[in-house]
Order: structure tokens, then sequence, then C-alpha cells
């Protein structure tokens, strides 16, 4: 038997034995620190952001604000509320009564543990916090929130046209109703305002009736149209659009409030007669009614499903305002609530779509119209309004929420969007299942009148960054041989995340579905794109980045440094793949975590 000296001095002797034993204790070290960070980076990334994620779920899985505080989803409602047992006295009163100091330059209002109760209980009311409201004055200060650059530009006031903003509503509270008239009075230069006007759609709350009408009478330039019966947002903007006597429309919904110097580059903008501009939209928190200011990086765009999103905008935009903050700057879709266009141009590209009923999709259809009509659609970041997001609609959507909201949408991609309707449709079966009830012909007829370009041609022109499917991109569904897809799994957050496996689903299962593109970028919905990480392959916002791309060398995929994706078998009972974590690893014969099937699905 040896020794436990004799078998060291077997392998070597002297310096050369402790070289070894350092090199051993090294690599047993590294080990286990390569051990620690992955277990650490798998908790935080996997198990706790995901536990997070989930938690803040409660709500509606399309309508969520992110901790920048931009992928504010305006889209999708779950819902329709109508109050719960809140008895008629509650519903209809008006219990306005500000509280001096509250909510001042835009701080939050905090409320007291009993308040808190009271506040929950009448939170569907509204969706936010009413009783914050009602206690901050209708004509609270908020400070200037314009970059220093938009302070410095000068406008030619004597020569911008004129306003007419037009404010509809749907049982709004009085508070946030009256907040965002006053704000709009306050903040805009008297010569530039010619007024202002409120449209009713058939509110049934009691303080919207004659207690409006008699605060109303009170303020110069505000008058009050009211709809008979409930037509939406659509039917509520074209009828205040339609006796408007200013150069400029100017939209705004009813839980805004405007900020110093907000009115003049929008003016200066739709002046030019062929851009609808929106503001910079800040955000009214829901909870205190704070004013905070979003991100500056944003534009808006939509998903697969006709979600409007807001995104990243392109490298092009972001170096342009990093030149100059205060430029206009293209978006390929607007929020919808918030724009300023000239009037004869609103008109003349066909006011709006009136089959759209109650709420929802007519933001995309006006910036689709827009862009392929020969129009455009900017965001002016010098104009800054603040606007309470919401996560739940307070109000009933009669005939229901699905079908109210699948009449607009099929609307709108019938018309504008050409062989990607099929794709909208192919995937949306509860759409599809409508859209020949839809009668179109009038807005079909209005493309063809003004000589309307594609859907090809505004995807490439005025969204390359897209992440649809095309004709030269491949769609479809990337299988593991173990088991196991490519695909964004469910509870990821917005913002992106750790790559697993995911299970692999039906041809018609959009969120297993994947574009692939000539430049080897595995895009999947919401534009999030497969990257190359440290250690572990993440989805991330689709970008230029080098570490998006995975190149196909025949049943592997490479990244740019030679290295092949893999899905990594961390338990060797499971064979399916699925939640095992996604990694560029060096490539090997007989990996069979690095050989992928390619099942192209038909998109359209
Ligand atoms: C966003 C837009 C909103 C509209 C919507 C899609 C922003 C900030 N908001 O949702 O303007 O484009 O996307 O349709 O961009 N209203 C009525 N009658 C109705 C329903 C609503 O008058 O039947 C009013 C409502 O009181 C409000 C406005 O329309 O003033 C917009 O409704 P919202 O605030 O519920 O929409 P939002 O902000 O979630
Ligand atoms: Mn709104």
């Amino acid at each position: 038997m040896f020794s436990k000296h004799d078998y060291w001095s077997l392998l070597c002797r002297g310096r050369k034995k402790k070289i070894v034993t350092l090199i051993i204790i090294l690599i047993v070290l590294l080990n286990a620190f390569f051990y620690v960070s992955m277990e650490l980076f798998n908790t935080i990334n996997g198990k706790v952001h995901k536990q997070q994620w989930y938690n803040r779920l409660h709500f509606d899985e399309n309508s969520y604000v992110d901790k920048s505080g931009m992928r504010v989803i305006v889209g999708h409602y779950i819902g329709g509320n109508t109050g719960g047992n809140l008895s008629d006295d509650v519903v209809n009163s008006n219990n306005y009564s500000p509280v001096p100091g509250a909510g001042e330059g835009g701080r939050p209002v905090q409320l007291s543990q009993r308040e808190l109760i009271r506040a929950r209980e009448l939170y569907a009311l509204h969706s936010y916090n009413i009783l914050v409201s009602d206690k901050i004055a209708i004509n609270r200060s908020l400070p200037d929130m314009r970059s220093e650059s938009c302070k410095n530009v000068q406008y030619d006031s004597e020569n911008l046209p004129t306003a007419s903003v037009i404010i509809v509503f749907h049982n709004e509270a009085w508070s946030t109703l009256m907040r965002t008239v006053m704000s709009t009075l306050l903040r805009s230069p008297e010569p530039l305002l010619r007024e202002v006007i409120l449209v009713d759609d058939a509110s049934e709350r009691r303080y919207l009736g004659k207690e409006l009408d008699d605060a109303v009478a009170k303020l110069d330039k505000v008058r009050i149209l009211r709809s008979s019966n409930r037509t939406g947002l659509v039917g509520a903007r074209l009828m205040g659009a339609r006796t408007a006597i200013g150069d400029v429309l100017v939209f705004l919904d009813a839980h805004c409030e405007v900020t110093p110097g907000w009115l003049e580059p929008l003016l200066d903008r739709a002046g030019s007669d062929d851009v609808f501009i929106c503001p910079h939209i800040d955000l009214l928190s829901e909870d205190t009614l704070a004013y905070t200011k979003s991100i500056d990086a944003h534009w808006g765009a939509f998903s697969w499903r006709l979600h409007f999103r807001w995104l990243m905008p392109s490298e092009e935009v972001l170096l342009m305002k990093s030149k100059d903050p205060s430029k206009p700057y293209p978006t390929p879709a607007m929020a919808g609530g918030l724009f300023a266009v000239r009037k004869s141009l609103f008109w003349r590209l066909g006011g709006y779509d009136e089959g759209m009923l109650i709420w929802g999709a007519e933001n995309l259809e006006l910036s689709w119209r827009a862009w392929q009509c020969g129009a455009r659609v900017e965001i002016t970041s010098c104009s800054r309004v603040g606007h309470i997001f919401r996560r739940h609609s307070p109000y009933k959507y009669p005939g229901g929420v699905s079908k109210v909201l699948n009449s607009n949408l099929a609307r709108a991609a019938t018309v504008w969007m050409d062989e990607w309707a099929e794709f909208f449709f192919k995937f949306n079966p509860a759409v599809a299942a409508i859209k020949d009830q839809q009668t179109v012909a009038d807005r079909v007829e209005i493309r063809k009148n003004l000589n309307c370009k594609s859907f090809k041609w505004y995807l490439e022109n005025v969204w390359p960054q897209h992440f649809f499917p095309t004709e030269d991109r491949w769609f479809g569904r990337i299988r593991s041989d173990r088991g196991g897809c490519i695909a964004v799994a469910f509870g990821t957050p917005g913002v992106g995340g750790p790559a697993d496996g995911v299970h692999c689903a039906s041809d018609l299962d959009l969120e297993r579905l994947v574009v692939y593109t000539p430049q080897g970028q595995i895009m999947a919905d919401e534009g999030l794109c497969l990257e190359q990480g440290n250690g572990r392959a993440v989805w991330k916002g689709c970008s230029d980045n080098k570490k998006q791309i995975w190149l196909q060398k025949g049943p592997r995929l490479r990244t740019t440094s030679g290295l092949c994706l893999t899905l990594v078998g961390v338990d060797i009972n499971k064979k399916s793949g699925i939640d095992d974590p996604l990694t560029a690893k060096r490539c090997r014969d007989n990996d069979s975590g690095q050989i992928w099937h390619f099942e192209r699905v038909p998109w359209r």
C-alpha cells in the first residue's frame, strides 16, 4: 500500500508538488463558486422572479404596469365593473372635498388605515382611488415636467393654429373629470384655446347631470354635449369633433392632467397638416394620484394579438432623441386617448370608424390609416400630460367585453392589415368567427379613394423592427430532440427573463410559435428575442445585439462565436426537456439537447 506521502511523491516532487496542489485547490474552489452562482442565478431569475410576477398577476395578465412604468397596457381589459354592492346614493354622489395642500405639486396623497378600507370598497366605481382624488383640488399645481431643451424651444405663438379640446366620458368621477378640465383651462395660452368640449356618453351618475351643467356654465369656453345613447368613445369623439370650431382637435381622456407648456408643441406640429401628434403620456398613480414621469424612450406598437404595447423605439429614433430631445419622433401606433390633429386632416382621412363601439382598437385603426394613407403619427416629449392608467375597466360593455373588442379588432384588421389580417384571424378564432358580420365597405372605400399603401409597406417602412412573420421569415415551432420547444414560458415578465424549454403545443397556439429571421433572430410575440446571456439564454427585447443571432447549421443553432444552443438536462430522470434551461454551450456530437427540429406552421 502507498502511504499518502508515497502517492504524492510518485506524481511529482518539491516545487512542482506545491504547484499541482494549488491548481487542484483552485479547480475545486472554481467549481464550488460556479455551482453557487448557478444556484443563485436560478433562484433569483427563476423562482423568485416568477413568484413575484404571478403575485402581481391577480388582475389581467394583459394589463399591468411594470417596474419601469412603461409596459403599461392600455389595450385589453378583463371585465366591466358596475360598482359591486354599493348603494345608489354612494354611486351617484359627488364627494369632492379638497384638503388644503393635498396632492399639490403632483405629490402622492396617503390615506389613514380606516380611509384605506373605504377606498378599497369604492375602488370598483372608477378603478382608481376616488377617495384620494376627492381630496385633491381640481386646480392643483403640477411641476413643469419638460426637459431643459423643451423649455428652450420658442414657438411662434401668434401664428399657431387654435385648439378645440375634446374630452369624452362615461360615468367618470367628478373630481378627475373637473381636474382634466381645469388643468386644461389653467395651462393653455388663452388665445390658443378656442374651447373645451365635454361629451357625455350617456352617463348614468346623477352628479354628472345638472350639477355638472351648472359647474360648466360658470367656466368660460367650456361646453357640454350629451349623447342620448351609449355609443362608446368613437361615437362620442365624433360628436365633439363635428361641432368643433378650433383649427386643431385635441383629444384627452377624462382622467388626465396637463402640465405647463403642454399645448404649444402639439399645435406647432399639428399645424403641418400631415401628422397626428401625441403628447408624452406620464403616469398619474391610480392609488395616490402622484404624478410621475414615464420613461423617455418609448413608442407605441402592438402584439400578435393586436394588444397595444409600449416598446423601445428603433435605434434611429433613440439616436435622434439623444441629439435633440425636443424633436417629435415617429411612432408606429398611438395609445389612442391623447392626440392632436388638424381638423381638416382628421376629416380628410375619414374621421373614425363609426362601426367601432364602446372601447378598443380605434387607436390601431387610426394609426394604420394615418401611416398607410400618407400622414404620420408622432410623439413629442415636450408636451407632458398625466393619465390614470387603470387595471380594470370600470364600466359596462353592452353585449359583452369580448364581443365588443373582437368586433372592433375584426374591423380594423379587415380593412387595413391585408395578409396579416389572415394571420390574426387564423390564430384568434373568436375574432374570426364574427368578422363576416362586420360591414366595412365604406371603410374599404375610404382606403381605396385615398390610395392608401399596403400593410406590408407599413411594416417595412414604419416599423421595420416588428416581430410579425413575413414572406421571408420562417414561422413555426422549434422542437428539441429531447422534447420541449423554444418559447417564452408563461409568467415571464414583459421585459424578458431566463429561457427554458416549454411544452410544445398545437399549430394554433401562438404562445408556442416563433419567428426565425434570415438574420438568425428567434422572435416571440411581444418583441422578445432569444439572447445568449451570461451562462443562461434569456428572452430580451429584440435589438441589434449580436447575442441574439442563432445561425442554423444543420439541426444545430450556433451563436456567432460558435457555441451551440443547448437544452440542458438538469434532471436525468426527466426526459421531456420542459423547464430545463436553455444555454449556449460547446457543440458536441452526441448531445441531443443541441438538436432542433424546425416544424414550419403556415401563418396565413
Ligand atoms: C386607451 C386610450 C383610450 C382609448 C383606448 C382604446 C390612452 C391614455 N387611453 O385606453 O383613449 O383609445 O385605449 O379604445 O391612450 N369612454 C366613453 N364611452 C365608453 C367608454 C369610454 O366615453 O363607452 C371614455 C372614457 O370615459 C375615457 C375615454 O373614453 O374618458 C377612454 O377610455 P378609458 O380611459 O377607459 O381607456 P384607456 O385609457 O384604458
Ligand atoms: Mn384612460
